[in-house]
C-alpha cells in the first residue's frame, strides 16, 4: 500500500464515519479549548475506534493494608466481560484472577506484598472485538541502586568534537547507577565486528550487562526481506542484531544483508541509537544543523532531562488516521501505554479529520505545549506522515516540522509507511530526536504493538523495547502483526526513565574527625531523603552506605577504611506513576576523599601505615591535630569527576578499535 493509498484508506474510513466524525470534531474542538484554558488537566477522551482495542488500565496503590486497585476507562460500546490476569515479571504465562461483568471499571487486589512488582492484563470482551490492557504495578518498590552495565558504542568521528558531552553522558550514566563500558568504533567497521565488541562485554559479565547505546553513525545492520508496510519486500535496519548477543544471524548469499525476518533468539540487551547521519533537512526553509551539532544538541537535552533541568509534563498527545484497520488498531499502542504510565485522563486526542482546523491538529498541539508521550499515525513516507500536520491535501506533517519550530514531545511512538526505515535521509523518527528542546526517543509502534508499561515501576525505556522485541503473544493487541520482527527498534537513549528526581546540589567533604564528613545542598525533590554511596573508583561501581535514606543533608562515613574514594549522594522520592509507587533516585552528585587514618577498624596506633603510600602523600598523617583521623579532602564538581572518568574510559576506547 503506497503512502497515498494509506492516506486514501484513512480517507475512506473518514467518509464512512462522516456523521460520527462531525460530532466528534465538535467535541474535540471543545476539548482543545478546554485544554488551552485549563492546562489540560481534564480528560480529553476521543472517539477513535482504535481506543476500544486498548483497555486503558492504570492503578492506584496503598500500603496499609497492602492493595493494588486497577481502574480502567469505560468503553462506549457494549462490553460482555472484563477478565483480570496477573503474573510476576519474567513469567511467561498469565494466571487468571477474576472475570467481571461488562459494567465493571475496577478491581482491587489485596493478595499483594509491598515492594514487589506485579504485572496485570485486563481483557475486555465485546461482541465485535477484544481489547487488551497492561500495567506493571508495585507498592513502594525499593530503590534500584545498580542498573548494570551499559555499553556505550561511539562513532569515533564524534569522539573528538563531542569529547566534553560524551564525558558528561558517561558521568550521568554513572550517576544513574550504571557502569559504563565505552568503545569507539569506525563507520567502516562491519556490523559483525561491532557486535563482537558488544558481545565481549556481555560475555565478561552476562548478569550485569544490560544496555547498549549507539551514538553517532555506528554501522547499520540490515536484515530480512519484509513487506512491512505494503511497499514491497526489502531489508530493514536491524539494531536488534546488536542486542541479540547469541542468536544465529545468517547471511547465506554473502551480500552483507542478514537473512532473518524475525530475531533468531531473544534479545538480551536493551539497545537504543542516536544517529543524525544524512539529515539534511531537505524540506526545511533552512538546512538542519549538521550531524555533529544535532548530536551535541541531543546530548545536552539528555543531560537536561536527567538532571531535572528541563521538566516534562506527564500528559500525552495522540493523533491517528488509521483507526480500526482490521483489528490492528495501531494507535492502541498509544492509548494503553499512556494510561499505564501516566494514569487516566492524561491523553489528548488531536483532530485528524480532513477539515480539522489548523489549531486542533497534532503538530499544532505539539508545538503549543509539551507532552511527555506522543503517538502519531498516518500514511507515511520516510520523512512525513499524513493527517497530523499542515501540508498539502493530506495534511502532512514533515520531519522539518518536528525540528524547526520545536515540537515538544519527549517520547514518540509513530506509525506509518516507509519511516520504519530509520536509516533513510531526513527520517521522521530521527527527526523527532532533533528538535531543539525536547525529543529523546522514538519508535515505530503498531506492527507490532509496543509495551512500555514497566516504566511505571521505574524501569528505563529500553526495558520496553527489549520486551517488545522478544514478545510473541504474552502481551498483545487483537491483531498484532510482525511480532519479533528484526525492525523493532528504539531511536534514543535506552536508559532514560519516566520520572526524574532533581539531584542534590554540590557535594562537599570537609576534613577532620577521622572520617569523611559529607554535606550537600538539598534537592527540592528529596521527600524521602538521600542515599550515600562510596566507590574506590570514580567510574564505580558504587556501594550504598545508607540502609535507609538519611533525611538531613550531611553524613559522616565512619566505615571508611584507608584509601581514596569517590562518594556519591542521590536524592530519594517515593514516586507515584500511573500504576505504581516506587522509590526513585536522582542523578548522583560526586566528591572525592582520601582517608589516611580510618576512624574505625583499629586503635589509633594503627594509623593505616600500609596504605599511606597511596595518593595522599605523607602530609595527611601529620596534619590533623584533633582526634586521629587525618583526611585529605577536596571538592570536586561534576566536571572534574568526569575528567577522571574520561581518563579511565579512554583506554577502553583504544582497545576497542577493530
Ligand atoms: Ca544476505
Ligand atoms: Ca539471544
Amino acid at each position: 500500500m503506497s503512502g497515498g493509498e494509506w492516506a486514501r484508506y484513512a480517507g475512506t474510513m473518514n467518509i464512512r464515519r462522516k456523521l460520527f466524525r462531525r460530532w466528534r470534531g465538535a467535541w474535540r474542538g471543545w476539548t482543545a479549548t478546554l485544554g488551552a484554558l485549563a492546562g489540560l488537566a481534564a480528560s480529553t477522551r476521543g472517539a477513535d475506534p482504535a481506543e476500544s482495542y486498548a483497555v486503558e488500565v492504570s492503578a492506584t496503590v496503598q500500603s496499609n493494608p497492602a492493595r493494588i486497585t486497577l481502574t480502567w476507562t469505560a468503553d462506549p460500546g457494549v462490553v460482555n466481560t472484563y477478565s483480570v490476569f496477573r503474573k510476576d515479571p519474567g513469567a511467561t504465562n498469565w494466571t487468571a484472577l477474576i472475570n467481571l461483568q461488562g459494567t465493571a471499571m475496577n478491581y482491587a487486589d489485596s493478595n499483594v506484598t509491598i515492594g514487589r512488582v506485579y504485572e496485570y492484563q485486563v481483557v475486555r470482551r465485546a461482541p465485535t472485538l477484544t481489547g487488551y490492557g497492561y500495567v506493571a504495578a508495585a507498592i513502594e518498590r525499593p530503590v534500584v541502586d545498580d542498573r548494570g552495565k551499559v555499553v556505550l558504542v561511539v562513532d569515533q568521528t564524534i569522539a573528538g568534537p563531542l569529547a566534553t558531552e560524551l564525558d558528561q553522558l558517561a558521568q550521568d550514566l554513572i550517576g544513574d547507577g550504571w557502569t559504563v563500558a565505552r568503545h569507539d568504533v569506525g563507520r567502516a567497521d562491519s556490523p559483525a565486528a561491532v557486535r563482537d565488541v558488544i558481545r565481549a562485554e556481555y560475555v565478561a559479565d552476562p548478569a550485569r550487562t544490560a544496555a547498549v547505546l549507539l551514538l553517532g553513525h555506528v554501522p547499520v545492520a540490515l536484515s530480512g526481506n519484509l513487506n512491512i508496510d505494503g511497499h514491497g519486500s526489502r531489508p530493514l535496519p536491524a539494531d536488534a542484531y546488536y542486542g541479540d548477543v547469541d542468536g544465529n544471524w545468517t547471511d547465506a548469499n554473502g551480500d552483507g544483508v542478514f537473512d532473518q525476518d524475525e530475531i533468531p533468539s531473544d534479545v538480551e540487551l536493551m539497545v537504543g541509537r542516536v544517529d543524525f547521519a544524512d539529515m539534511p533537512g531537505a524540506q526545511a526553509s533552512a538546512s538542519f544543523p549538521g550531524e555533529t551539532e544535532l548530536l551535541r544538541r541531543y546530548l545536552a537535552k539528555d543531560h537536561a532531562y536527567r538532571q531535572g533541568i528541563r521538566r516534562t509534563t506527564p500528559r500525552a498527545l495522540l493523533g491517528d488516521r488509521f483507526e480500526d484497520y482490521g483489528g490492528e488498531a495501531f494507535a492502541a499502542s498509544g492509548f494503553r501505554n499512556f494510561a499505564a504510565l501516566l494514569g487516566p485522563g492524561r491523553t489528548q486526542v488531536a483532530n485528524t479529520a480532513d477539515n480539522a482546523p489548523a489549531a486542533e491538529r497534532w503538530i499544532s498541539l505539539l508545538a503549543a505545549a509539551d507532552f511527555q508521550w506522543v503517538y502519531g499515525a498516518g500514511g507515511g513516507t520516510v520523512n512525513s506522515s499524513s493527517g497530523l500536520g499542515l501540508h498539502g491535501a493530506f495534511n502532512d506533517v514533515w520531519s522539518s516540522d518536528l525540528v524547526a519550530p520545536g515540537a515538544r514531545g519527549t517520547f514518540y511512538l509513530l506509525f506509518g509507511s516507509r519511516f520504519v526505515e530509520w536509516n533513510q535521509p531526513d527520517n521522521l523518527l530521527r527527526a523527532a530526536l532533533a528538535a531543539p528542546d525536547y525529543g529523546l526517543a522514538a519508535a515505530w509502534a503498531g506492527r507490532p504493538h509496543l509495551f512500555f508499561q514497566h516504566m511505571a515501576v521505574g524501569e528505563p525505556i529500553g526495558y520496553g523495547i527489549r520486551l517488545s522485541q522478544n514478545n510473541r503473544s504474552l502481551y498483545t493487541n487483537q491483531v498484532n502483526n510482525n511480532t519479533r520482527g528484526i525492525h523493532v527498534a528504539l531511536l534514543g537513549d535506552p536508559t532514560l526513565r519516566l520520572q526524574v528526581v532533581r539531584p542534590p546540589g554540590r557535594l562537599d567533604i570537609a576534613p577532620g574527625g577521622g572520617a569523611p564528613a559529607l554535606s550537600w545542598a538539598p534537592s527540592a525533590d528529596a521527600a524521602a531523603g538521600y542515599h550515600v554511596y562510596r566507590s574506590i573508583a570514580a567510574t564505580g561501581p558504587f556501594a550504598r552506605l545508607t540502609t535507609s535514606p538519611v533525611t538531613s543533608t550531611a553524613y559522616t562515613d565512619l566505615s571508611a577504611p584507608a584509601g581514596s574514594f569517590t562518594y556519591m549522594v542521590r536524592a530519594v522520592r517515593l514516586e507515584v506513576s500511573g500504576s505504581a509507587s516506587y522509590y526513585n533516585l536522582s542523578q548522583g552528585v560526586f566528591a572525592t576523599a582520601t582517608v589516611t587514618t580510618p576512624a574505625t577498624g583499629g586503635s589509633s596506633g594503627d594509623i593505616g601505615g600500609g596504605s599511606s603510600g597511596a595518593t595522599g602523600g605523607g602530609s595527611g598523617a601529620t596534619g590533623s591535630a584533633s582526634g586521629g583521623g587525618a583526611i585529605e579532602a577536596w571538592f570536586v564538581a561534576a566536571l572534574a569527576a568526569a575528567a577522571l572518568c574520561r581518563a579511565r574510559l579512554r583506554p577502553e576506547g583504544l582497545r576497542a578499535k577493530i
